[in-house]
């Protein structure tokens, strides 16, 4: 009883970091063990071996993720009931990659308030300039936190950095993460000089 109370009043803490957390986000989360995760999406099968970094580099933190297809365009209404499930199923921040006219990662912060990332890809005779354009050039009130062309590594790792945030054992991770990238420049250095 305890500790259901405890895991409860953790989960409550939980829910006043995010307005999108419902009832039935707590229950799930305590009584089917749901974690917090990240959503990786992307318009096509096509997008995948560019969008795998994201998976790779969540993987690393510890922090779980799944990955799913859909497009803004071929199939928008899987796109709009995806979005709404998402925070009852644990759901913290949604990663969208998709080339050409990429409307994905706008069309999904347009049904949220969860923090979405957008991923330009390339692959397209403008070399994933329309991409970067379509993700970057959001209307006010509705943000897209757009990373580089192909950049769905540094997706992945703000997504970390979004839900370090008030978790200091990713933020520990995170800077360690951060000082080994120092070491082995200095290091990098010392072999070339
Ligand atoms: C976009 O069109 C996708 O994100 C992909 O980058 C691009 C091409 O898709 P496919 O024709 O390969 O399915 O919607």
């Amino acid at each position: 009883m305890i500790y259901h109370s405890t895991l409860f009043y953790i989960q409550w803490i939980k829910l006043n970091e995010h307005k999108e957390f419902s009832f039935n986000s707590i229950y799930s989360q305590i009584f089917t063990g749901a974690k917090m995760k990240v959503a990786v999406l992307m318009g096509s099968l096509s997008d995948k071996p560019k969008m795998q970094a994201a998976a790779e580099v969540l993987a690393e933190f510890g922090v779980p993720c799944e990955l799913k297809i859909m497009s803004a365009h071929r199939s928008p209404a899987l796109v709009q009931e995806y979005v709404r499930k998402a925070p009852d199923r644990g759901i913290r921040v949604v990663i969208c990659g998709a080339g050409l006219a990429a409307h994905l990662a706008g069309t999904v912060a347009a049904h949220t308030t969860l923090p979405v990332i957008g991923v330009p890809l390339s692959g397209s005779a403008l070399n994933g300039q329309d991409a970067l354009l379509s993700t970057v050039q959001m209307p006010k009130g509705i943000p897209v936190a757009t990373v580089a062309i192909d950049g769905a590594y540094n997706a992945g790792l703000l997504a970390v950095q979004m839900l370090a945030i008030g978790d200091p054992a990713l933020t520990a991770k995170l800077q360690k993460f951060r000082t080994k990238m120092t070491h082995d420049l200095e290091q990098l250095n010392q072999e070339n000089s």
